[in-house]
């Protein structure tokens, strides 16, 4: 498989501005008609071709202005159509055969159970119909769908239903037609036996929106939240940007086969059932958030993303980034503002920077992509988020948003560049942000080394920064940082330091100097994590336990508990493989029994500062990681904690109230802290922890407390796990969402011989590799929560997962390629485990691999 190059880009040499399809669903095929109406661009020769994209389907005919097009005509290969020299302008009418019920790639039209329904973004569109796949070609849609009345009688489409009824022999059609140009990644189409859950929303200008959601019958009383979550969304998007919904109704379907979480399609989004589902009894309060979330980040697509969409698949991150950071501000608005904060830090921690230092490391906007599919990338979505947060700090929210508002109208109908972002936020607000460009195509985490020195009441600060070299790029220049600051004083207080709350920092290096100072003051760093980067400061402890209990930025203060943290556990590795005795981690235990004393009134705040680093972010600390070393050093971190604060982590667990599980902060706040008690108390040992945690699985009225109950007995042997365990099978055996729990408790567990337990799951009857979500459950939790389960020393966690991705390769090569980012980390872990998952590599390299899974596997290999 050949890259495709951003530097190639060339404008469509012509135009297709309507589609009109007629799609017949019959018993394995389906027919789909299309009828496109083609002008050539003026300036294009007259003999110029023009190239259809397809895959997958058979030409049945072929005709221009209603005449067949001869042989001699066009030419059809593997991946599309060539016309060798049609008119200037004409109507191109194609039919073709297409099997849904084979596409076990989810991608284009495909079947998940008994509903059938599209996928098209980014390039599976041309698995429906022959076109010319790219987003910049966009045309006003007529579907017309036609299938068996029984078997399928709600069929949906894009845009206003304007025409349906019944046709001979049981069968019956619906005609949509959406009125806005749209490229054909948001096209799409459903035909299913549907439950309908149907709402309507008012806007701010007084038109009525029907609001319509669908999912197979015996779900719908999950739908709920999402219907509200969608009715806040709306509201938020007129309230912060002055944005409107544009149809007269919006549509979403639940399916449960799906690749990523949901699908933005014009007027008719497609979720998976994991994004859109929730009731108190399947879904956490975590699911809960997510739900809430994605579906606001599809609806805030309709305009950032939709209304102005992206010039080619280089730009994905306009759409995106901008999109994940509306549904950030959505997030802030609807909870607690810190807390949204910090998990998009930890996030960002965990799995971002570890991707921008190792083989995927590649700019917010690639310079070449193989499988487009391959950079739908936590680079791209939350990294992306990040540099217009930066955006957002450096331009103020009100410069901020009118620069939004001023892209959105002057682009509106456009697939345009995040150059045209960049350049309608300058104009908007009239700066410059020629050296702040550079965070869209540098790779890699920046490391900001902080210096500071304090005599006779002046504190020197001197940052420096500098951008390690990733695959293809060396030689970084200095980046346009915003570096958040505090300074403390001796008794918590806060120095003001006006405009100096927030440094610009643009050169290799430069130097602060704050004059009338009492004291050395405490440095509180990064604040509010203000731009994605690596921090480096010689700490001392005793500033940590300083911010940790003072400090107003919650970001900070959570921050400095986990440096806290880190210390602590570095020592432990450091000990560990001396072969010497793990040490007591003594100023943690007292920093955080201080912070019991006297916690933060917000629960679910206090939550996140008593939930240690992750086994990830310890890994990330080192070039290269001891596993042995990080799991035995972060386990034995943990259980001196809980040990030595078993009484306070006693004194936090409450009762849940006696009149049902209600989502709202209190609420939810409370249920964290109970979960993060039990894990210490579990972790501990203490005394009867097994009995209690059985009873309150037993007694939980909703499945967060249920889960929390799951995940303390997770690892520990004993009657109380098994049972409590088979009790969940048992309730998941209706329900998908809630058997997907089941798998991945089992695949994290940390009980021995891990590999072999999780080998039987994959032969139980009711796992399926052609399910994304029973995939990701099992074998993805596996792979990314199991740190000693994977790297089990043998290297047979390694070679099940790789047997794993040869299997997925051929069912579902999107998803495969997934997989191989635990393997792709070889070059991080030390010792001979490196060197055998490299090997795993290299035995994949040689099979016959799909481009999905050939881009991971070279690349990892490179
Ligand atoms: N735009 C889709 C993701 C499509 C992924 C294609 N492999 C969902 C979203 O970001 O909202
Ligand atoms: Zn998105």
């Amino acid at each position: 498989p050949q890259p495709k190059f951003r530097r190639d880009y060339q404008p469509p040499t012509y135009r297709i501005d309507h589609v009109d399809l007629h799609v017949d669903i019959g018993e394995g095929v389906t027919r789909i008609g299309s009828r496109l109406s083609i002008a050539r661009d003026p300036a294009a020769s007259a003999d110029a071709p023009l190239r259809l994209d397809g895959r997958a389907m058979q030409l049945q005919a072929i005709r221009i202005d209603g005449e067949p097009v001869p042989e001699s005509g066009y030419s059809v290969d593997a991946e599309g159509l060539t016309l060798s020299a049609p008119p200037a302008r004409f109507e191109l009418a194609i039919e073709v055969d297409i099997d849904p019920d084979a596409n076990t790639a989810l991608e284009g039209f495909y079947r998940s159970g008994r509903i059938l329904c599209t996928q098209c973004e980014a390039e599976g569109f041309s698995r429906i119909t022959y076109f010319p796949d790219r987003p910049d070609v966009m045309a006003t849609y007529r579907t017309r769908i036609e299938a068996d009345a029984a078997r399928y009688p709600v069929l949906l489409s894009n845009g206003d239903r304007v025409d349906h009824g019944d046709l001979p022999d049981g069968r019956h059609f619906a005609v949509y037609e959406d009125p806005f140009a749209k490229p054909c990644y948001l096209f799409a189409m459903v035909a299913g036996d549907l439950a309908e859950v149907a709402d309507t929303y008012r806007t701010g200008s007084g038109r009525e929106v029907a609001l319509r959601f669908y999912t197979d019958h015996g779900s719908e009383n999950e739908l709920d939240h999402a219907v509200h979550s969608l009715k806040q969304a709306m509201a938020w998007d007129e309230k912060a940007y002055g944005l409107e919904y544009d149809l007269d109704t919006y549509m979403v379907v639940a399916v449960g086969s799906f690749n990523m979480g949901a699908m933005e399609n014009k007027g008719l989004n497609i979720f998976n059932t994991s994004c859109v589902l929730a009731s108190p009894d399947t879904a956490t309060d975590g699911d809960y958030v997510r739900v809430r979330d994605v579906v606001a980040h599809e609806y805030f697509h309709n305009w950032t993303g939709n209304r102005v969409t992206c010039r080619d698949w280089f730009q994905l991150s306009l759409k995106e980034s901008l999109t994940v950071f509306r549904e950030q501000q959505f997030a802030a608005d609807h909870g607690s503002p810190g807390v949204t904060r910090i998990e998009q830090v930890r996030m960002l921690r965990d799995i971002q920077f570890p991707e921008d230092a190792g083989p995927n490391a590649h700019p917010v906007r690639p310079e070449s992509y193989i499988e487009m599919n391959n950079f739908y990338t936590i680079t791209i979505y939350e990294k992306g988020a990040e540099i217009i947060r930066m955006l957002h700090v450096i331009l103020g929210h009100e410069g901020f948003t009118r620069g939004v508002q001023h892209y959105l109208s002057e682009h509106d109908g456009g697939a345009v560049t995040i150059e045209d972002f960049v350049t309608a936020l300058e104009t908007a607000k009239g700066a410059d942000l020629a050296r702040f460009r550079l965070w869209y195509s540098q790779a890699g985490t920046p490391v900001v080394t902080v210096h500071d020195e304090y005599a006779d009441g002046r504190y020197r600060l001197t940052l420096s920064q500098h951008t390690p070299d990733t695959p293809g790029q060396t030689d970084k220049a200095p980046l346009h940082i915003p570096f958040g600051l505090g300074l403390l004083e001796t008794d918590g207080r806060a120095v003001d330091l006006g405009e100096r709350s927030l440094l610009t920092l643009d050169q290799p290096e430069q130097s602060w100097t704050f004059e009338g100072l009492s004291a050395r003051p405490v440095p509180s760093l990064l604040r509010g994590f203000s731009a994605p980067v690596r921090v480096e400061y010689d700490h001392r402890t005793e500033d940590l336990a300083h911010l940790l209990a003072h400090d107003s930025d919650p970001v900070a203060r959570w921050g400095a508990g986990q440096e806290l943290a880190l210390a602590a556990m570095r020592a432990a590795v450091a000990a560990h493989q001396a072969g010497e005795a793990l040490p007591a981690p003594a100023a943690l235990i007292e920093a955080v029994e201080h912070l019991l004393s006297d916690p933060p009134a917000d629960h679910e705040l206090l939550t996140e500062m008593l939930t240690l680093p992750t086994e990830r972010r310890l890994a990330d600390q080192y070039s290269q990681f001891d596993v042995d070393a990080v799991v035995a050093a972060h386990g034995h971190v943990k259980r001196q904690l809980a040990v030595s604060l078993a009484t306070r982590f006693e004194a936090l667990l409450t009762e849940s109230p006696l009149d049902g599980y209600r989502f709202e902060p209190a609420e939810v706040g409370r249920r964290r802290l109970n979960a993060v008690a039990l894990d210490y108390l579990a972790a501990g040992d203490a005394s009867g922890i097994d009995a209690r945690c059985l009873a309150l699985y037993h007694d939980a009225d909703n499945m967060t407390d249920r889960m929390a109950a799951l995940q303390a007995l997770r690892d520990r042997p004993g009657s109380a796990r098994d049972e409590a365990m088979a009790a969940f099978a048992e309730r998941g055996r209706d329900h998908a969402l809630v058997l997907d729990k089941w798998f991945a408790l089992q695949a994290t567990s940390r009980l021995p011989d891990a590999v072999t337990r999780v080998a039987e799951l994959d032969a139980d009857s009711r796992f399926d590799a052609t399910n994304p979500n029973r995939v990701r459950a099992l074998i993805g939790s596996f792979a990314r929560g199991n740190l000693p389960g994977f790297h089990q020393v043998d290297g047979a966690g390694y070679a099940w997962l790789a047997g794993h991705v040869r299997q997925l390769n051929e069912l579902n090569p999107q998803i495969a390629a997934r997989l191989v980012g635990p393997l792709a980390e070889w070059g991080r872990v030390a010792g001979p485990r490196g060197a055998a998952m490299r090997e795993q590599l290299s035995m994949l390299s040689r099979a016959s691999l799909s481009p999905d899974v050939y881009e991971m596997v070279t690349r990892a290999l490179d």
